[in-house]
């Protein structure tokens, strides 16, 4: 259903099947269950959905299999008032290790993002992959009923269609892809490339973030299934798999605009801009805000910044870099070695240029809430979104909702899903290229006012047309065939254009 309640309606049931629950479980010590409603677009945009077709949601609420029984009564007498069910998977110790942090974490994730060498093949990991997903689909196989429309989402889950047809399920099954889908060159080191690639034919339809994407993923199945035809251009292609038609879609995901522009113009907000403001007098604040992850490519950034300063020294003493870091996956130790890695070359940076009444960069390891993270993007001058390889990049468009002086600067990698939408307005730049950076963050901060506004009102509007509930509507309307979805115009991000 569309923001404004039209469009997009299916005749059965919405099941979201998706790794985590969006809501935090947690037991008292007496044993009471406490429930805690996620937030965050996505969950915003699908549940008046979930409300309306008397959906389900299923994921895994971070609990064990004993612990699930009990959650789901408790989830279930929650179901009235959260206006759809949840169902719950538990998983053990063991299968969060190998599954989760194993093949999800420590294979498809640094394979997607082009960092093979971080790959641990270990073929347990597999295993407990195919034993989770099987799960998963036990569970959905309980739910769902012929007419139901199945939504999986994300690479923690790319087998549950599969497990779902050798049980029988008849209902339709779309699979949304969060994160890149690799070149061919990386996705044939996958010791299971086949199994994962034919796992996702499963589906009646596969949605990507991008048309890089889904040219990677067209690509591999050129290499190892030459027989799917594949037909059609625009948004959602057509793959012919053995008399079965299914699609191949790109669907940019975005975000609840009026979550971020709402917010930023609250008293309390505008208040703590305010303060930031006088808090960085008469300077730029550039700003950073990344999950701690190697595809972020925060310690690049940090090299480009320190160039910046160097080569053009006019920028000293006018500029602060805010550098946020989001603690994250820090049972994986190479998470570790980075962030040692980043807090070095903050130190450098401070040692080498901090004066008397300024410094150079401000850099946070923790979790800002809502109004702290809103503030920041309102008070900036620029964001400095710089990930190796990003499926989407949903910060870059947070910052453009909450700038709302319309004359924020936005420095995008062009290794990010988002610059397909964004690459006439914002900065691109190859974030391996730290010249390139350094020469971003200069031109970022002199640009004049007229050209940051026109360029800011472009981006606003374009996420404003093509916000979360948009997207919603376009991979429902595809995935029921509506003709529509494929008549959608695709954006394409090409270097050359650059
Ligand atoms: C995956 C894909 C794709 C960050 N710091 C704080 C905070 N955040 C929120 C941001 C934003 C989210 O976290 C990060 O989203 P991203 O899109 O940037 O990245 P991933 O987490 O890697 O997400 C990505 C996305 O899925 C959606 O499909 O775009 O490519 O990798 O919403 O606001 N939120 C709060 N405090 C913080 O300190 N409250």
């Amino acid at each position: 259903m569309g923001k404004d309640g039209e469009t997009g309606s299916t005749d059965g049931r919405l099941i979201v099947v998706s790794n985590r629950l969006p809501l935090v479980l947690s037991q008292a010590s007496g044993g009471a269950w406490h429930l805690e409603r996620g937030s965050g677009g996505l969950v915003t945009a699908i549940e008046p959905v979930l409300k309306d077709t008397q959906g389900v949601w299923i994921g895994w609420p971070g609990l064990t299999p004993e612990q699930i029984r009990d959650a789901d009564e408790f989830l279930d007498q929650k179901s009235d008032e959260l206006g759809y069910r949840v169902r719950g998977v538990g998983l053990s110790p063991k299968q969060q290790d190998d599954f989760y942090l194993g093949f999800a974490n420590q294979i498809i994730w640094p394979l997607f993002h082009d960092f093979p060498t971080q790959c641990n093949f270990d073929p347990t990991f597999w295993h407990a992959y195919q034993e989770v997903n099987h799960r998963f689909a036990e569970v959905v196989a309980d739910e769902a009923r012929d007419g139901d429309f199945i939504w999986v989402h994300d690479y923690h889950l790319m087998s549950v269609a599969e497990e779902l047809h050798e049980k029988g399920v008849k209902s339709r099954l779309g699979f949304f892809l969060h994160i890149p889908f690799p070149s061919r060159d990386l996705f044939l080191k996958l010791p299971w490339r086949r199994e994962v690639l034919e796992a996702l034919l499963h589906y009646d339809l596969i949605g990507f973030q991008s048309d890089r994407d889904r040219t990677n993923f067209v690509h591999c199945l050129q290499a190892l299934r030459p027989d799917v035809k594949v037909e059609g251009r625009g948004r959602v292609l057509k793959l012919e798999v053995q008399g079965r038609t299914l699609g191949a879609g790109v669907f940019p995901i975005s975000i609840d605009v009026d979550e971020f522009a709402g917010p930023a113009r609250s008293p309390q907000v505008s208040e703590r801009v305010a303060r930031l403001w006088t808090e960085f007098p008469g300077r730029k604040v550039i700003l950073g805000v990344d999950r701690l992850d190697y595809s972020k490519g925060i310690p690049h950034k940090l090299e480009g910044y320190r160039l910046a300063l160097s080569r053009y020294p006019e920028l000293q003493e006018k500029v602060s870099l805010v550098q946020l870091v989001v603690p994250s996956r820090e049972d994986i130790p190479e998470y570790h070695r980075m962030k040692r890695e980043i807090e070095r070359l903050v130190g450098q940076i401070s040692g080498e240029f901090t004066r008397p009444g300024w410094v150079p960069i401000h850099y946070q390891y923790g979790r800002w809430d809502r109004p702290e993270l809103i503030a920041h993007y309102r008070a900036a001058s620029v964001a400095l979104v710089t990930p190796l390889k990003d499926g989407m990049n949903l910060v870059a468009k947070e910052f453009c909702s909450a700038s709302l002086e319309g004359n924020g600067v936005l420095i995008l990698s062009e290794h990010a899903g988002a610059t397909a939408q964004l690459q006439e307005d914002a900065i691109l730049v190859n974030p391996y290229d730290v010249e390139g950076v350094a020469e971003a963050i200069h031109r970022a901060c002199t640009m004049p006012d007229r050209e940051r506004k026109d360029r800011m009102q472009r981006m606003r509007r374009k996420i404003q047309n093509e916000d979360i509930y948009w997207w919603v509507d376009c991979f429902r309307n595809a995935a029921n065939g509506v003709e529509e979805a494929e008549a959608l115009p695709l954006d394409v991000y090409l270097p050359s254009r650059a």
